[in-house]
Parts: C-alpha cells; structure tokens; sequence
C-alpha cells in the first residue's frame, strides 16, 4: 500500500470531514516549521546552538538559544500566508502582531516552540507544542490584536499537537476527530503516517511526577503517589513503574504510545500560582490530544479543557493520561 503523507492525510480529511483549506495549509506551515526546528535541534553542538542567550522569558526562565532560533521559525514561517490573525507564543511577553504588509486569515496559533529545552544541552528528547483556535469576529477592528482574542477555553481549540525531536522526529496531530502519528522521513523530507488511530489504555501501571518536589505538593497528591508507591501490598493492589523526561512532549508521548500518567500538581514553591505548566501553551493542547486518544486531563478539580483563561502566560496543575488513575487522582482532590 502506498504510504500516506501528512499532505495526503489532510487532503483526505478536507475530503472526509470538511477540514477547511486554509487550516490544512497551517498545519502544513507547522509542520514544515517543525522539521527545520527538528534539523537545527540535530546539529547540536556543531550548529552552535546549544547553551543559554542572557535573556530571560516573561516567565523568568533563561532562554536557551534553541529556544529564540525555534520561535523565530514559527513567527517567519506562518506570518505571511495569509491563514493567521495572530500568534501567541510562551517565549513572547505578547500577542504576535501579523505585520501589515501580509493579509490575515481566520486562525490563532499558539505554541511552546521548545518545549523541554533544559534537556537540548544533554541531548535528550524536546519538542514543539502547538494549538490552534478560531479567532472571534472583531466587528470591523484594523487595531492590534488583543490578548482577549487568545483568551478561549481548550474545548474551542480546532486542532492541537506536538512534534517531538528524539531518536526519530514524529508529529502527533488531532484535527478533532482523533489522533494521528507521523515519523519524519528525512530522505524523502516528508512526513508520513506511521501511528493511525491512537488510544490511550485506561488502566495503567506507569506514571510520571517530579519526586523531587514531593515535601512541596498537596495532601491529595502525596496520598495518591504513597498508594503508587505502596505498590501490590497498597490500597491499589499493584506495582507501579515511574518515568520521568523533565519535557512534557516526551512525558506525554510515552503515554500515547503504550499508557501511563503524568503528573505536574500546584505545589508550595510558588504559591500565588497554580502550577508550573502553561495552559494555553503546553496543557490545553495536550489535554486535547490525550482526549482524542480516549484518555482524561484535569486539573484535579476541573477538567483542563473546560478552564476559561484569564491570561495568556496563565499557569495550572496537570493530571493527565489514562482515564482510570486521572479519574481516580481527581477523586482525592475532592475529597
Ligand atoms: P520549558 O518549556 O521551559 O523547557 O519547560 C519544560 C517543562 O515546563 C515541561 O515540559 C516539563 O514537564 C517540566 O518543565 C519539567 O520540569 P521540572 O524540571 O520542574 O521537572
């Protein structure tokens, strides 16, 4: 059989559910943004860039350089085609204006264009991470786009994924209608579908936290983990096994391919915020995708993807992955 391209995947989606034409051509923008991200991750340190610039983000983390170059990738390749009102990125403090000489499309973009970028100097997997929303009517506004504009619960989001850089380069997509995988072909520079019709187990045995912070975290959390850790002679009646990447894209990756839970609970470092993870930028496409894969995503009170935004840089708790645990931590919040 002949093999299926991104190109053709989403053709054949315009074909089968009316995806529109000018969000194919993003997400073909995206992609094609994603592999020339993936080709400079790979030069590593013959490329010049790895190590730290001497800016920080407005989230006061320093940023890498792969963390510029990567941006700046994004902005250039889908600012001119016509199918953006605007872009909204965690390395940027604002809104991404389309400059005024490209004509402007019906789309927002959001992303994390380097997700786990502290692994990029020892080499260990990072990725992209991006959303995509309808921008809402302006009636008849030429001015800047407002952050407002970005401000869309998860459930509005009309495509999400993410492109993960490691020992191949796939890109993991959902247009709503589940979850597809495509490896990078590097000779051919396509890439092609390689994982149709992705599920979430609902059980698991695996999950995934930063133990590290455990003296921080909350009394649902460190019952929960105690009972994993507890193992067959616990309350759960099973061993568990734990993993942990330290980048979201390949925590979550895992857990698409073969099940499992992942874990970034608000805890007492910074109170005044709750989490560390960004909801637009890393938990709403997420939970999008482990959704459409038949898995669950909350924020031990609420599911995220029903969580009205109130800033663009806002930060949650995550719980998400197989439904049974997810289900199961959320309980223990209740509580
Ligand atoms: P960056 O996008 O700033 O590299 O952050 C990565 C991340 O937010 C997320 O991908 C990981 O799950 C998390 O950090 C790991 O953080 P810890 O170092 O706190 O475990």
């Amino acid at each position: 059989m002949s093999r299926v391209t991104l190109s053709r995947y989403l053709i054949e989606q315009t074909r089968s559910h009316n995806t529109p034409a000018d969000l194919r051509f993003l997400i073909e923008v995206v992609a094609r943004a994603c592999k020339a991200i993936s080709h400079q991750v790979s030069k590593g340190a013959l490329g010049g860039v790895l190590g730290s610039m001497e800016t920080e983000n407005v989230q006061g983390e320093v940023q890498k350089k792969l963390d510029v170059l990567s941006n700046e990738i994004l902005l250039e390749a889908n600012e001119w085609g016509g199918h953006l009102a605007g872009m909204a990125s965690e390395e940027m403090d604002n809104a991404y204006q389309i400059p005024g000489r490209y004509p402007k499309g019906a789309y927002l973009l959001v992303f994390d264009p380097l997700d786990g970028s502290s692994n990029i100097d020892v080499n260990v997997s990072v990725g992209t991470i991006f959303s995509v929303l309808r921008c809402p009517e302006r009636n008849g506004e030429n001015g800047d786009l407002g952050e407002d504009a970005f401000l869309q619960p998860g459930t509005r989001q009309v495509a999400a994924g993410y492109a993960i850089y490691g020992p191949q380069t796939m890109l993991m997509l959902t247009l709503g209608n589940g979850v597809k995988g495509f490896t990078l072909d590097r000779e051919l520079g396509s890439f092609v579908l390689t994982h149709d019709n992705i599920k979430v187990p609902e059980t698991t045995q695996e999950f995934a936290i930063n133990m590290s912070n455990q003296r921080h975290w909350e009394p649902p959390v460190t019952r929960y983990v105690e009972e994993l850790l507890a193992g067959k002679t616990g309350p759960l009646g099973k061993d568990y096994n734990m993993r942990w990447v330290a980048a979201m894209v390949a925590d979550v990756h895992r857990i698409l391919t073969r099940g499992g839970l992942f874990m970034y609970p608000r805890d007492s470092r910074e109170p005044e915020k709750p989490g560390k993870l960004r909801l637009m930028y890393e938990a709403n496409p997420m939970s999008f995708i482990i959704e459409q894969a038949g898995g669950a995503s909350t924020n031990g009170v609420q599911r995220i993807l029903d969580i009205q935004p109130t800033s663009l840089h806002q930060r949650v708790a995550v719980f998400l992955g197989s439904k049974e645990e997810v289900e199961r931590v959320t309980a223990y919040h209740q509580n």
